[in-house]
């Protein structure tokens, strides 16, 4: 059945683009429509056209799956479409609503008149994807409204509401409610009145100074999309429209899409895009599984991470009571998140009568009784197993039949905690990341016994509190934990073997990453991790670890918090400065070790931290902890600021080539082998590494 559904109201055709969800134009609906407009073109009794879009959005733009496949350039391409549409020898009017984005404005662009409802979301959001719009809305948007304005859509990728084009010649009218009967209506009148049919390609763009805006905004992008080519591109296919004929204009803004969808940054974008969708899709729980209501919630612990978890309750506007043991703590707690509010007010991101609102949704109290009503409940004590059986115990004989019993746990068993209770099947882990009202990183770990509509009803709630829900499976660490420690590892080797902490952490920040192992570790805590190789000694003693971190910590010397770690700093700074101390600990080690410090390359450093991610990862996609691997690479581009503009660990190996990383695996093996206290064994290839590696696919085919 066609996408492009085709019926006549009088002397008005009427297309309807029929794509769910979003009427992608992909190639069956390109064809559709191509077909709809010869068929109204070979009737006399239609006079003029509507294109309009069924369900939720005009369009939502080219269908971005079909992306690098053969279909998305198939003839008709978009080009084709909107060249069709515009050379029509009958009048052709746009009924856009909710959504015309991407290619769908560009067609939307092509027809000779343009009616929208209000409300609707416009937008030419390629660059987002790392390219650009490549079927003319670099040429036909600036005709039509304001350079700047044009040129600023263009670059950010942000939605405009259709209103805010009153007075420009995007719309011919803008209406309220139903924008079809709105513009059947307006298709008569052009019949009638004869209006022709104007072309958008046929208007001049105007400005009184276009080259020096243009000069502008090239110096203005450049100083800020570093890591990514398409912003700059944008501004030349802006800047042809002013300089160039129109055709020559289409020529440059098709070299430039051409050029940038090939890019890696692209393709990590476009990975990014689909990695989040898919993210909150569970294979074995139904998308239609019934949820339980979540009206209010309760916190358990007000401390920084209760603090920060409660936050993000009142900012979606839930009520929130927070249960603290001791009344000190209780104030100081509510005390702080008060004092996050009056600073975000004061930054001007909420209003000042925000503030007052979203601490009356947070309730404080040292009762149990206080919450046992709420929908959901979030442990956020101390990370230890007896502290947590306390409190699980506790809540199972306190909170109502069908509440949700979340943990906040980091690394801990989430099916030892369900087993304290006797509602294993309502016990959930949601692991937020630090501060946990900003950070987008939600895990939510599945007990065995997890029931599924829990699942479904926390995977909601994470979009609801504007968290980027991940499902995680019970293993210790869960993902982004478990595959840190490997990264960590490598990092703690690299100072034995001769690199410095501001070495490693400057070779990792110049791939993009937010911050060094080093800088981080000093960050979180030195003593967190300290705490984490203390209890694996004990558990794992077969695994070998790296002691320059175990010996930093015995000076007390846990970071931020203490003033040094791998780095000093100066008071209530937060500039990591290298310190001498740390560099003849590190030297002393390496004597008693007995190695001779070599020098590493920035590419050593970088694709041994980068690969003992993606081996590991490799394991908990095999072991089913992590259901896909774009689920792992939302993770680290979330949760542990890997560069966007590399798309993840996952999909980092793939575009580096599966082959060419277990050839430098094996590699850093043999330098372990070689090294006093190095591990050979840490670079043994995953199984799932060498089966795909066998079947040339990557971790994202
Ligand atoms: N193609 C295919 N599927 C799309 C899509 C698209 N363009 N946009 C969204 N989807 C899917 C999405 O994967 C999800 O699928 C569902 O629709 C709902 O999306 C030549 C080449 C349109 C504002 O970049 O910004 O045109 O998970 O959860 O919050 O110049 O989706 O349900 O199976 O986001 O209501 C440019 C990207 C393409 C628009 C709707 N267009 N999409 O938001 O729902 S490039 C875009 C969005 C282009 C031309 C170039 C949003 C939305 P599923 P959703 P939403």
């Amino acid at each position: 059945m066609s996408q492009a559904r085709y019926e006549q109201q009088g002397e008005v055709a009427v297309i309807t683009m029929d794509n769910p969800p979003v009427n992608g134009l992909g190639f069956e609906l390109r064809r559709g429509i191509v077909e709809s407009l010869m068929r109204a073109k070979a009737d006399d009794s239609v006079k003029a056209v509507v294109i309009t879009g069924a369900g939720r959005a005009f369009s939502g733009g080219a269908d971005i799956r079909e992306f690098n496949t053969p279909k998305a350039l198939a003839e008709p391409n978009l080009h084709t479409v909107i060249r069709e549409i515009e050379a029509s020898n009958k009048p052709v009017i746009a009924a856009v609503h909710s959504v015309a984005m991407g290619g769908g404005l560009e067609l939307a662009l092509g027809c000779h008149f343009r009616i929208a409802s209000t409300g609707a979301q416009i937008a030419l959001p390629e660059v987002k994807l790392g390219i650009l719009p490549g079927a003319g809305g670099t040429q036909r948007l600036p005709r039509v409204v304001p350079l700047e304005m044009a040129l600023n859509m263009i670059v950010t990728g942000e939605p405009v509401k259709s209103e805010k084009f009153k007075g420009t010649r995007l719309f011919d009218e803008i209406v309220e409610g139903d924008v079809l009967p709105a513009a059947i209506a307006f298709a008569r009148k052009v019949v009638t009145d004869k209006l022709g049919l104007p072309k958008v390609r046929d208007l001049k763009v105007v400005h009184p100074n276009p080259q020096g805006y243009l000069q502008f905004a090239r110096n203005t992008v450049r100083a800020v999309a570093r890591n990514f080519p398409a912003p700059l591109r944008c501004v030349e296919a802006v800047a042809a429209s002013v300089s160039m004929p129109f055709e020559e204009g289409i020529k440059a803004e098709r070299a430039g899409f051409l050029d940038l969808v090939q890019t890696p940054e692209s393709r990590a974008l476009r990975h990014a895009f689909f990695g989040e969708r898919a993210a909150a899709k569970i294979p074995d729980v139904p998308a239609d599984t019934p949820l339980r209501p979540i009206e209010t919630a309760a916190v358990v612990g007000a401390g920084t991470m209760g603090g920060g978890i409660a936050m993000n309750f009142a900012n979606a506007g839930i009520p929130v009571t927070v249960l603290e043991a001791n009344k000190e703590a209780l104030d100081r707690g509510i005390g702080i998140i008060r004092r996050n509010y009056e600073n975000t007010a004061k930054k001007g991101r909420i209003k000042p009568e925000d503030v007052e609102k979203r601490m009356a949704l947070i309730r404080p109290t040292m009762s149990y009784d206080d919450i046992r009503n709420a929908d959901i409940v979030i442990e956020a004590v101390f990370e230890d197993m007896p502290v947590k059986e306390t409190v699980f115990k506790k809540l199972n004989e306190v909170m109502k039949a069908g509440a949700i019993l979340a943990s906040n746990t980091s690394t801990l068993d989430v099916d030892k905690i369900a087993a304290f209770t006797k509602r294993p099947q309502d016990v959930i882990g949601t692991h937020f990341f630090s501060p946990a009202n900003v950070m987008r990183l939600l895990e939510i770990v599945r007990g065995a016994k997890t029931a599924k509509d829990v699942l479904a009803t926390t995977m909601k709630l994470a979009a609801r509190i504007r968290k980027l829900g991940v499902v995680s499976g019970v293993c210790d660490g869960f993902i982004g934990n478990r595959m840190i420690e490997q990264y960590s590892r490598q990092a703690g080797y690299m100072l034995e073997e001769g690199a410095t902490p501001q070495q490693v952490d400057r070779a990792i920040e110049k791939l993009g990453f937010a911050m060094g192992p080093f800088r981080m570790s000093d960050l979180a805590g030195n003593d967190v991790g300290w705490y984490i190789r203390k209890r694996r000694y004990v558990e794992r003693p077969d695994m070998k670890y790296p002691k320059i971190a175990d010996k930093i910590c015995e000076l007390g010397r846990f970071g931020q918090k203490t003033g040094a770690g791998f780095y000093r700093y100066e008071p209530g700074k937060r500039d990591a400065i290298a310190d001498p101390v740390v560099d003849e600990l590190i030297a002393a080690h390496r004597k008693e070790l007995g190695i001779t410090p070599r020098k590493l390359t920035d590419d050593e450093i970088v694709h041994r931290l980068i690969f003992a991610l993606v081996n590991e990862g490799a394991k908990i996609l095999e072991e089913g902890i992590a259901m896909r691997a774009s689920d792992i690479d939302m993770i680290y581009l979330s949760g542990y600021g890997f560069p966007l503009h590399r798309g993840g660990p996952m999909l980092y190996a793939d575009m580096y080539g599966l082959y060419n990383m277990v050839n430098r695996m094996n590699e850093f093996a043999a330098r372990a082998a070689q090294t006093p206290n190095g591990d050979p064994s840490a670079w043994t290839p995953a199984p799932l590494l060498l089966k795909l590696l066998e079947q040339g696919k990557g971790f994202n085919d």
